[in-house]
Order: C-alpha cells, then sequence, then structure tokens
C-alpha cells in the first residue's frame, strides 16, 4: 500500500495520530501538499460518507474519521498555504446556524489565508446576525458562509435579509458555498458569490475584493 493509500484508509479508521504521522512522513518525503491533500485526505472522507450514506457507517465513526481528517490538515496547512500574496482584505466565515460540518469550511479558511485575507473565523452553528456584527466590527470585506445540510441552507438567506435590513446589504461581499449549495441557489437568496471548492473560493474573493476597491 502506498503512504497516500495509508493515509486514506488510517483516516477512514479515525487514527487521527497515524493520520498526523503519516501526513508528516509523506511532506517529509517531499509528496505534493495537494496530492497528500487530494488523494490521502479528501479521497478517505469521500470513502467514509459513501459508507455514511450506505448505512455501512454511523456518526461516531464519522466524527472519529472527520477528528482525523482535521488532525491531518492542521500538518498540511502550513504547505497549503501559499506566500508571497499580498494582504487583500478581511474575511469574516462560518458554518451557518445548526450545522456542525467544518472541514470544507477550515479548507476554505486555508486558502483565503494564502489568497492574502485576514480572517475572522467564527466557528461552526453561526447565528445570522454574528456574521453581520463580526464584519462590522473588524471592517471586513467579505462575509464567507458554508452549510452541508439542505435544511440549514436557508440560514444563508436569513443573514442576507439582515443585511438588508441594516441597511448593510451593499457594504459587504457576500459568497457562499458548501455541497448542497448551488449557483441558482446563490442566485436566488442575493449572495453575490458561489463557489464549488475552496480553491475558486480564495481566487473569486480576492478578484471580487480587488474589484469593488477599483
Ligand atoms: Co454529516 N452529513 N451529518 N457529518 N457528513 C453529510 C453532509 C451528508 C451529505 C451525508 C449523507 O447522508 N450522505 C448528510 C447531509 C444530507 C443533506 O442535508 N442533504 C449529512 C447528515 C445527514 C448529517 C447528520 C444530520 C447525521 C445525523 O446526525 N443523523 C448530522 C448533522 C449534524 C449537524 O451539522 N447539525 C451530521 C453529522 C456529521 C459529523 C459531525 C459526524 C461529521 C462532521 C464533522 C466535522 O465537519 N467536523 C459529518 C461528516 C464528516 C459528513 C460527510 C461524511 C463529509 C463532509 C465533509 O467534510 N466533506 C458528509 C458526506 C459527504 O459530503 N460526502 C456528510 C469533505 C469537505 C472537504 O467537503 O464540506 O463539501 P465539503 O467542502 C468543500 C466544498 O463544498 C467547498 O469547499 C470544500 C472543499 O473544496 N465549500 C465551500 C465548503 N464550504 C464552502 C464555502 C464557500 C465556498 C466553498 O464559500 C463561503
Amino acid at each position: 500500500m502506498s503512504l497516500i493509500q495509508e493515509i486514506s484508509e488510517c483516516l477512514q479508521k479515525g487514527k487521527a495520530k497515524n493520520v498526523k504521522a503519516l501526513v508528516q512522513q509523506a511532506l517529509d518525503e517531499n509528496l505534493d501538499p495537494k496530492e497528500i491533500l487530494n488523494e490521502g485526505l479528501l479521497d478517505g472522507m469521500m470513502a467514509i460518507g459513501t459508507k455514511f450514506k450506505n448505512n455501512e457507517v454511523f456518526v461516531p465513526e464519522v466524527l472519529v474519521a472527520a477528528r482525523a481528517m482535521n488532525a491531518g490538515l492542521s500538518i498540511l496547512e502550513p504547505k497549503l498555504i501559499e506566500v508571497g500574496n499580498e494582504p487583500v482584505g478581511k474575511a469574516v466565515i462560518g458554518t451557518v446556524k445548526g450545522d456542525l460540518h467544518d472541514i470544507g469550511k477550515n479548507l476554505v479558511v486555508m486558502m483565503l489565508k494564502g489568497a492574502g485575507f485576514e480572517i475572522y473565523d467564527l466557528g461552526v452553528d453561526v447565528e445570522p446576525a454574528k456574521y453581520i456584527d463580526k464584519a462590522e466590527e473588524v471592517g471586513a470585506d467579505i462575509i464567507c458562509m458554508s452549510a452541508l445540510l439542505t435544511t440549514t441552507m436557508p440560514s444563508m438567506k436569513d443573514c442576507l435579509e439582515q443585511l438588508e435590513e441594516r441597511n448593510l446589504r451593499d457594504k459587504y461581499i457576500v459568497m457562499v458555498g458548501g455541497a448542497p449549495v448551488n449557483e441558482s441557489f446563490a442566485q436566488k437568496i442575493g449572495a453575490d458569490y458561489y463557489t464549488p471548492d475552496a480553491a475558486s473560493a480564495a481566487e473569486t474573493a480576492r478578484e471580487a475584493v480587488m474589484k469593488k476597491r477599483a
């Protein structure tokens, strides 16, 4: 079994310490960080997702796998964050109210940091008003909301409505994302941008802030 496959297998078994050690070993052996992320960590997470869907594993197994994923990401983070980007702006980010999924959001955070953003990460289960309050407090350029559940997506709309009510809608760029979110949903709720993955989220956020300032 290759080192990358071993990372995926250990992640699926929720062996966080082993995942950390193997990711470090892979970096020491000069493997490409993106390959470690995509073929190792994300491959393992997707496999667990499929097993969960098919009732082959249950929430506790998914939870330990997610912890192993975040453990691996913590080792990989410095390598994934590209250096050299000029500071571009401030981003407030979080997973919406009622939603505890944070792996995708954490990846978006890493890529935004790499794109030169100062990050205010509100974590998970974030009330709509909290995004706005934080954006006001720190003078943010962009509000980023992540949702993984179809049942929590409407919270994004609530945040946009509250921005309107507080006469702040034009002040902030609003970007939404997460597995069940798509372009048509983003348009329907009046978000400025939908992006499908962490890399495009960072690229789009950077371009959007530059465009707004121009
Ligand atoms: Co949950 N879960 N989960 N889960 N879970 C899903 C999402 C699900 C699709 C599984 C399934 O049934 N097939 C399903 C949702 C169904 C639906 O709504 N349509 C589901 C369910 C039902 C649930 C519970 C209700 C289960 C239960 O309790 N019975 C429960 C809900 C808890 C809650 O949130 N209130 C629950 C719980 C959990 C755990 C806590 C055990 C764990 C989360 C742990 C954690 O995150 N710390 C968990 C996990 C891990 C998953 C799966 C298996 C994996 C999600 C993940 O991390 N993917 C997931 C199945 C799946 O997705 N295949 C599933 C990897 C991650 C990198 O991808 O988050 O999509 P993703 O992020 C991507 C893009 O979407 C994008 O960039 C990222 C990478 O490039 N992106 C953005 C994300 N946010 C973005 C924001 C942006 C832009 C791009 O701009 C702002």
